[in-house]
């Protein structure tokens, strides 16, 4: 019996960040408890992707992420509950929010590109759905 995609966290949210900045320039934060929807337990970012290169192609049974390109830009391709959109982060000020069952892909990233990812996990290989035939029988799709 294949399992619904309610039985899974699954959603995408584009976020804006609330800037501090003066005449020195901006700066924006990430603080657990303060300004995030989850805790960060994990940190990593992806630069040096050449343009002809697609990332992603799976999705997460729970983690959580927030990506911001904290330089250059970089489009989001996201399939979740019947839905398609791609999104493109192009500013260190806004990111895009990913929980659980989304297959996604990363592509045309700009060679400036620096892809940062804040995640509520620890990474575990078993969090992963990387066939995407494996994604639609669990997310019920
Ligand atoms: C995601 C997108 C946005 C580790 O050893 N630890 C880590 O925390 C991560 C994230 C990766 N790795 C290893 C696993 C692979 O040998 O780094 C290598 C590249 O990982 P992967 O091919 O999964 O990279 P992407 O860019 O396809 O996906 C990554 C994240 O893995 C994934 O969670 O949602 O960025």
């Amino acid at each position: 019996m294949s399992n619904s995609n309610q039985d899974f966290l699954c959603d995408v949210k584009k976020v804006f960040f609330d800037v501090k900045g003066d005449d020195k320039g901006r700066l924006v934060f990430f603080q657990n408890g303060n300004n995030l929807s989850f805790d960060i337990k994990r940190v990593f970012f992806i630069y040096n992707t050449k343009d002809c290169i697609s990332r992603g192609h799976h999705a997460h049974y729970k983690t959580k992420q927030l990506l911001v390109a904290t330089s250059g830009c970089v489009q989001i391709n996201c399939e979740w509950k019947g839905r398609k959109e791609s999104f493109v982060l192009s500013r260190p000020d806004m990111g895009l929010i990913i929980e659980g069952m989304v297959w996604h892909t990363m592509d045309n990233f700009s060679s400036d590109c620096v892809l940062m990812v804040l995640a509520d996990s620890y990474y575990d290989e078993a969090d992963y759905v990387r066939d995407y035939n494996e994604f639609l029988r669990v997310s019920g799709q």
